[in-house]
């Protein structure tokens, strides 16, 4: 499998998961700019919505769309644990989460990484990660992870949008669970592996 990425993006979450899940596959960088990825290829002829994440499979078709492309990665690895098993009504829940995360959370940050957004428009924003943020909270609880002990592809996820808080000025700390979720999965060894590979270790 090949995995199309731009570094700290989204494509953090299937990243984590592939090494999460062991499975072989490499990795293409893409430049979001110029939509070329690495080997001056047209990354439209990949992604026709020129959005990371895209995963190509060994027989060349592509799955886009984050949290459909984790779900597809852990169904490959089901004793790993990241998903519960398809059909169940936990694997319904697990999408129920991964929406959220997807619709409220992910693109909630959009205004805030966007130059031409005015300063009333990312207050704005803010003010709605926080509400999110608030319940993100309160349904993590005193639970390691968004299913409860194991970790899943939501955890992956999660853990990619709230990285974003340091880069968008959102001090974290207001929400301590949150701040010990990202401290818990931060600390994972493939996710560490992840982010080296990023660049993203400080
Ligand atoms: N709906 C897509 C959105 C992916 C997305 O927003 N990717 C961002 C990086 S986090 C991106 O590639 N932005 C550049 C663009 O859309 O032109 C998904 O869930 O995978």
């Amino acid at each position: 499998m090949k995995l199309f990425y731009a570094t700290g993006t989204c494509s953090l979450s299937p990243h984590i998961v592939l090494l999460e899940a062991g499975l072989p596959f490499s990795m293409v960088k893409v430049d979001l700019k110029t939509k070329k990825t690495e080997g001056g290829v047209d990354y439209f002829t990949i992604n026709s919505k020129g959005a990371v994440p895209a995963l190509e499979l060994d027989d060349g078709r592509v799955l886009t769309e984050g949290p459909a492309v984790v779900q597809y990665i852990a169904d490959q690895k089901p004793e790993s644990g990241l998903a519960p098993r398809a059909g169940t009504f936990e694997r319904y829940q697990l999408m129920e989460v991964l929406n959220y995360i997807t619709s409220e959370v992910h693109k909630g940050f959009s205004p805030l990484f966007n130059p031409a957004a005015s300063a009333e428009v990312k207050e704005a924003a803010v003010s709605t990660l926080t509400k999110k943020f608030d319940w993100l909270s309160g349904f993590l609880g005193n639970r390691s992870f968004l299913m409860g002990n194991t970790f899943t592809v939501a955890d992956a996820y999660l853990f990619t949008v709230l990285n974003w808080t340091g880069h968008v000025k959102i001090d974290l700390s207001k929400w301590p669970v949150l701040a010990a979720f990202q401290a818990r999965v931060r600390a994972r060894p493939k996710v560490q592996e992840a982010l080296a590979a990023e660049g993203l270790l400080k």
